[in-house]
């Protein structure tokens, strides 16, 4: 069957605030299968690609920076329309209490100089199409597995 893919980073404020069980906690509990993960400190070249829709923008540097600056936790999970929402809103002060951003992040506002939103403690693939892209750019063949979750007959008709 044809399942979605989508890609969700902790980023580095994540990872040292000790979220990254949580954050995986929500998307398990929410019956998403995890196919894929790894830990590693980004690379500068892999964040601007990873990021290069945005590169026009005033917050760019600092985001790349924000990116790069610690380890990030990458996994493969399903459905991408659904994963935003329990991300919500990019900017913390608009996230809604009860999603990752809403109930994790708050604004810095040391940036808004430049629009930037600041640590928003997760990333998440915005389209299908984006889901494909950023699991081929993070995920080597072979490092993401394929399996049946016990749960499956019990989360699907
Ligand atoms: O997909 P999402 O992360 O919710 O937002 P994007 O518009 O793709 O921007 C990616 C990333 O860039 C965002 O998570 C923080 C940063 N950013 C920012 O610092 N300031 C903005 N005004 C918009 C985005
Ligand atoms: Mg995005």
């Amino acid at each position: 069957e044809q399942v979605e893919q989508t890609y969700i980073m902790v980023k580095p404020d994540g990872v040292q605030r000790g979220l990254v069980g949580e954050i995986i906690s929500r998307f398990e509990r929410k019956g998403f299968k995890l196919t894929g993960l790894k830990l590693f400190q980004c690379p500068k070249e892999l964040a601007e690609e990873h990021y290069k829709d945005l590169k026009s923008k005033s917050f760019y540097p600092t985001l790349i920076d924000y990116i790069t600056s610690g380890p990030v936790v990458w996994e493969g999970v399903g459905v991408v329309a659904s994963a935003r929402k329990l991300i919500g809103s990019t900017n913390p002060l608009q996230a809604e209490p009860g999603t990752i951003r809403g109930d994790f992040a708050v604004q810095t506002g040391r940036y808004s100089d430049n629009e930037n939103v600041g640590r928003n403690v997760v990333h998440g693939s915005d389209s299908p199409e984006n889901g494909k892209r950023e699991t081929a750019l993070w995920f080597k063949e072979g490092e993401l597995c394929e399996w049946t979750p016990a749960q499956a007959p019990w989360l699907m008709e």
